[in-house]
């Protein structure tokens, strides 16, 4: 709230974009995701100060999603997708949401293992974030920490999330380009139609390539893509077939990110899409901040106009102009 909090985070923006080989360039980037994930929701100043510190760097990342059901391979096929992009010369920052931590407890433990070979490079950054408050899908400050990442000048931001419900739909949401695993071995086929993930993959890995039935996966998977109508010179979601495990793939993985990337930016996708998150984004503060509004003192504006309407003292549209003038 003090001036001096505002000089401290230029400061730590300033410490995150010196980027790797400088030593406080990890530690400040740590500082500014925890600064989000404490921050108290669309009323913090500090979180006002950091995007507002970040804004002119923002927009440069590769913001990729990477989803799919419980164990089938997103930890692995993350680090090896970071070794691929790491031999390209990226930087690459990974996000963990983990939305069922409060029950599963294991799951970030395991990442920080299928991780540890990243651990001592200093141009991958990689994070574990629990979703408080959100069951079952994404933590309010997945798309801030984004920023962080992006701000502090990763190429790419990997966010790993477990789709079970929500999260899925929300990454997509949030990414540039959105990967969703499969593995053989998990009722695919109609998990994929149910969870709705025909909609939301910009490309389809099937790992476990070495496992029997991986071949069906992709077949089936292909078959109930081809289904769905695109629109002329539409993008094509490719299904590829890989081998987390022993990387078998991943150069694949990571030239197929590359092609989408391309096609964003000469469709106009990524201009559009970003665009649409970030309308979405200041509408869900513009009423979030309106709602702290009304709450004056204990009592809801809102809940007493609602009585006066219900009572037939005020019209709704008496209310509303009263609610927002
Ligand atoms: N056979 C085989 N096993 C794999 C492969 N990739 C991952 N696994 C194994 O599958 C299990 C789950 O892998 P993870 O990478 O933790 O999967 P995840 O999707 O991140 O799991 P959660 O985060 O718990 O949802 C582990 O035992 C891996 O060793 C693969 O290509 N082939
Ligand atoms: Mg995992």
């Amino acid at each position: 709230m003090s001036a001096r909090r505002s000089i401290e985070v230029v400061d730590l923006v300033e410490a995150a974009r010196e980027g790797p080989g400088h030593p406080g360039s990890a530690r400040a980037v740590a500082r500014l995701i925890s600064l989000v994930e404490d921050a108290s929701g669309v009323a913090s100043q500090t979180l006002r100060e950091v995007m507002a510190a970040l804004s002119p760097y923002v927009g440069h990342a590769h913001v990729i999603g990477l989803t799919g059901a419980p164990g089938v391979g997103k930890s692995t096929t993350t680090s090896a997708l970071v070794r691929e992009l790491r031999q390209s010369g990226k930087r690459v920052g990974v996000l963990a949401v983990d939305p069922s931590s409060p029950f599963s407890g294991g799951a970030l433990l395991g990442d920080r293992i299928r991780m540890t070979e990243h651990a001592s490079d200093p141009g991958v950054y990689i994070r574990s974030m629990a979703s408080r408050g959100h069951l079952g899908g994404l933590s309010w400050s997945t798309p801030q920490a984004i920023r962080v990442l992006d701000g502090a000048g990763f190429d790419v931001v990997l966010v790993e999330t477990v789709g079970v419900g929500q999260s899925e739909v929300e990454i997509a949401g949030l990414a540039d380009t959105t990967v969703v695993l499969l593995a053989p071995g998990m009722g695919d086929g109609i998990q994929a139609a149910k969870a709705g993930i025909l909609e939301i993959g910009d490309l389809y890995a099937v790992n476990k390539a070495d496992r029997d039935g991986a071949a069906k996966v992709r077949r089936d998977l292909r078959s109930m893509l081809a289904l769905g109508t695109r629109p002329e010179g539409a993008w094509r979601p490719p299904v590829l077939a890989i081998t987390a495990q022993s990387r078998d793939g991943l150069d694949e993985l990571a030239a197929a990110l590359e092609k989408h990337r391309a096609w964003l930016e000469e469709s106009g996708a990524l201009t559009a899409r970003r665009a649409r998150r970030a309308r979405e984004e200041i509408e869900a503060i513009a009423v979030a901040a309106l709602r702290a509004r009304w709450q004056v003192q204990g009592s809801d504006r809102l809940d007493e106009l609602a009585a006066a309407v219900a009572g037939g003292v005020l019209d709704p549209y008496a209310a509303a102009d009263e609610l927002i003038g």
